[in-house]
């Protein structure tokens, strides 16, 4: 028997949604525009992200410390000739330079560097931000913001008029990698802890959270893990985790966003490039979640292996809500397979994609990449109900479109479990 196909105007209905709901990138390192020039935007940032610094260095032979010595224009200009004049922009990172550059205008074969250097050299901060927000139908960025950071610290400590399209996360990595170190900062900001972690310095720690979270109206607390972190575990990151960290969320209603799967510095001489992926042991997870069920935690690892226990944990733990197709995985292979799984798995709950963006620019990009792969996904999907006499209507696209594109992430951000 013929079963029928989704409607033709259907599919253009789908797709053409898909392409243009407003979303929130709900974990990105760009900047309220008041943190200056924190805010990376431009053709020699886009050049320089450390994801094509990596690509270019496999094919120049130049010693690494003779590049970080140019000037950027100069690095920029190195990575053009490398991986857009010698070769194809073949990989997902160049090819997004191609797309960026076109839906701005610009055709980069026939323009030139020089020339794209003009056309960004005459444009305006303000106006590019919405922009590229246009372009990419994005309505709001939420930030990557560390106390930890001597460059961020002083914006904050002064407060500023904060642009309320640009939202805040916490982000505490070397609080709970390195709490050696991060105790002495936390010392120099005025919080009586020491290098043991005895109750004092954990009441002190859960009030550095607090102060920070408030100066920051931080939407979540964030940290990324090497692949071995272990839990339950006599560990200072467990003692800071369980006895800080948690306490703190579950006062303040916060999420706590676990980004496993790191393999810091692998190779130190690509510096911001130098980070791997390990297969992380998520059972440390699911022992973290199970044992804090009125806990929220946000969840996205980098290592391709750990999806599909991932999607199935979610499907155990409410309190679990699984994001993005983090750093590593945001290649259409990847996406295409996790966004299939996790729709197969958890239908909508979930949020598919952040940009991870550290350069403006590039969230044009990496939205359209990833919009055209949810498109032909629930494309399919769809096609598989009304197959079976279920069609999806107009109110139906727009409901589960809005809940993909962070309608669930904000609703997660409410819960009380
Ligand atoms: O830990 C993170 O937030 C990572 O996304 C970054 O450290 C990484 O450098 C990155 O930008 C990946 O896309
Ligand atoms: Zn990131």
């Amino acid at each position: 028997m013929n079963e029928p196909a989704l409607p033709k105007e259907l599919e253009r209905k789908i797709r053409e949604r898909v392409a243009t709901t407003p979303t929130y990138d709900i974990h990105t390192h760009l900047y309220d525009p008041a943190l200056e020039s924190l805010l990376l935007w431009g053709i020699d940032e886009q050049l320089t992200y450390h994801y094509l610094v990596a690509e270019a260095f496999r094919s120049i032979e130049l010693p690494y410390e003779k590049y970080w010595a140019l000037k950027k224009s100069e690095q920029a200009e190195l990575v053009w000739r490398t991986l857009f004049e010698q070769r194809s922009p073949l990989s997902e990172a160049t090819r997004g330079v191609i797309t960026t550059l076109h839906a701005l205008g610009l055709d980069p074969k026939k323009d030139g560097l020089p020339k794209i250097r003009r056309w960004f050299s005459e444009q305006k901060l303000g106006a590019f931000v919405t922009r590229v927000m246009e372009l990419a139908h994005v309505h709001t960025f939420c930030m990557t913001n560390s106390p930890f950071d001597p460059e961020e610290r002083p914006f904050w400590e002064k407060s500023f008029q904060r642009d309320p399209l640009f939202t805040a996360a916490l982000r505490i990595d070397p609080l709970l990698i390195d709490w050696q170190g991060a105790s002495k900062t936390l010392t120099e900001q005025g919080y009586a802890v020491n290098p043991t972690l005895d109750q004092k310095s954990l009441s002190e720690v859960r009030r550095f959270l607090a102060d920070w979270s408030k100066k920051l109206n931080a939407k979540y607390v964030m940290v990324s893990l090497e692949p071995d972190f272990a839990y339950p575990a006599k560990s200072d990151i467990a003692t800071l985790i369980d006895g800080a960290v948690l306490p703190h969320c579950l006062e303040h209603g916060l999420p706590f966003a676990l980004m496993p799967g790191v393999v810091r510095q692998v190779n130190p001489a690509l510096r911001l490039a130098g980070d791997g992926v390990g297969r992380a042991d998520l059972s440390a997870y699911q022992n973290l979640i199970a044992a804090h069920p009125h806990h929220k935690f946000l969840v996205t690892a980098l290592a391709r292996e750990n999806q599909h226990e991932l999607c199935v944990m979610a499907r155990k733990f409410r309190n679990l809500h699984v994001f993005g197709c983090w750093w590593f995985t945001n290649i259409p292979t990847a996406i295409n397979d996790m966004t299939r799984m996790r729709l197969e798995l958890l239908g909508p709950s979930f949020t598919p994609q952040h940009s991870d963006a550290r350069v403006l620019d590039q969230v044009i990009y990496k939205w359209r990449h990833s919009r055209q792969i949810l498109g032909d996904v629930l494309v399919e999907k769809y096609s598989d109900l009304f197959r079976v006499g279920w069609a999806v209507t107009d109110a139906d696209l727009e409901r589960d479109l809005r809940q993909l594109f962070g309608g669930s992430f904000e609703t997660f951000l409410l819960a009380n479990f």
